[in-house]
């Protein structure tokens, strides 16, 4: 396993590359160009002052999240040959600067969905929640203003994406989840031989939360759509980013058993807990698995029974000590998230390697 911190670039995240280098155990940075919108290509230069910051801390760039895909790409529209493209132009460019994974979605219009940024939790610390009886109710644009107002630009709710947030939904009112399949399959067939060309793993990103939202269809939600999507085509660039706490929020996702059954497929995981609670609403919580719902103890055993040697993150934390930060993505508990889990990884190694002495 080797562990990674994302961070959202210069004068763009609360997080410095100082604070980063002094949590044990991390040797890459989870980038991306937040800048640029989807469609667009990644221009090299704009890449390799990246790669001049994470090389004076001497982090690398081998994780991109992410690229992400245009709406029209997704819809099936005429116009999406040339983004996609785009797309493997900046693929192309991100393997010079050394990338080896790039992480993305396929979720139409929106990216993840929560009510509350900031729900108090019953230690005082603040995390995500997910009221879903609010979503079933909600209108959308309400959602967008909340998420909108604070204070930073979230990854996936970005203003020229939301500029254009009514035609997107009128667009999707003629395209069903099939079709959806059918344009996400399109779009690997273009991408991937372009991806095995410069030996990067494409790593998709489970629909969070994985059920449909605003009635738009979701793909990535469950063990079986995993199946589906890994048998479109076995080229070694076609992967997963397993997302622990995406999946986790549906309890009948066995995120154990997934990672056991698609190990070899798992370029990129993301271990996170959420709490899950009867009316379907969830929270973000810390890693420890007394914490949540989802049990990051036999995830970590999954991961290190099978020699994972693929990345990870923490993914999200909460809000602790009142830091201020992007929500989800402070420091401290995304910190200690990672000393968790090298705490259960190295206690399933010594517990491997005195086994194998015996
Ligand atoms: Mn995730």
């Amino acid at each position: 396993m080797q562990m990674t911190f994302r961070w959202y670039g210069e004068n763009n995240d609360s997080v410095s590359l100082d604070q980063i280098k002094q949590i044990p155990g991390v040797d890459g940075l989870v980038w991306a160009l937040h800048h640029r919108a989807a469609g667009e290509v990644w221009p090299e230069e704009e890449i390799m002052e990246v790669k001049k910051q994470a090389d004076a801390y001497g982090f690398h760039l081998d994780v991109v999240e992410s690229i992400n895909v245009h709406e029209d790409i997704k819809l099936g529209k005429s116009t999406r040959d040339e983004y996609i493209e785009n797309y493997k132009t900046s693929i192309r460019n991100v393997a010079k600067a050394g990338a080896k994974v790039v992480c993305f979605n396929f979720m139409p219009v929106f990216d993840w969905t929560r009510t509350d940024l900031y729900k108090e939790l019953e230690d005082g610390s603040t995390a995500l929640f997910y009221e879903k009886a609010k979503v079933d109710n909600m209108d959308p644009n309400d959602l967008i203003k909340q998420i909108t107002n604070s204070g930073y630009t979230m990854p996936g709710w970005e203003p020229e994406r939301l500029k254009t947030i009514k035609e997107s939904f009128k667009a999707y009112e003629e395209v069903d989840e099939e079709q959806i399949w059918a344009n996400l399959e399109y779009f690997l067939r273009e991408v991937l031989p372009v991806a095995e060309e410069v030996d990067i793993k494409l790593a998709i990103h489970p629909d969070d939360p994985p059920w449909p939202v605003f009635n738009l269809p979701r793909l990535i939600t469950s063990e079986q759509a995993i199946e589906r999507y890994l048998a479109i085509s076995d080229s070694p660039s076609h992967c997963l980013t397993l997302c622990s706490g995406s999946l986790g929020a549906n309890p009948n996702n066995d995120i154990p058993a997934i990672i056991r059954r698609f190990h070899d497929r798992i370029a990129f995981a993301h271990i996170r807990n959420v709490r899950i609670y009867e009316n379907g609403d969830f929270i973000e919580t810390s890693h420890r698995t007394q914490d949540g719902s989802v049990p990051i103890d036999d995830i970590v055993k999954a991961y290190h029974e099978n020699g994972f040697e693929g990345y990870a993150r923490p993914d999200h934390g909460r809000h602790l000590w009142n830091e201020e930060c992007r929500p989800g993505y402070g420091l401290y508990d995304r910190a200690l998230g990672i000393m968790h889990l090298w705490g259960l990884w190295d206690a399933y190694e010594l517990v491997k390697k005195k086994e194998e002495r015996e």
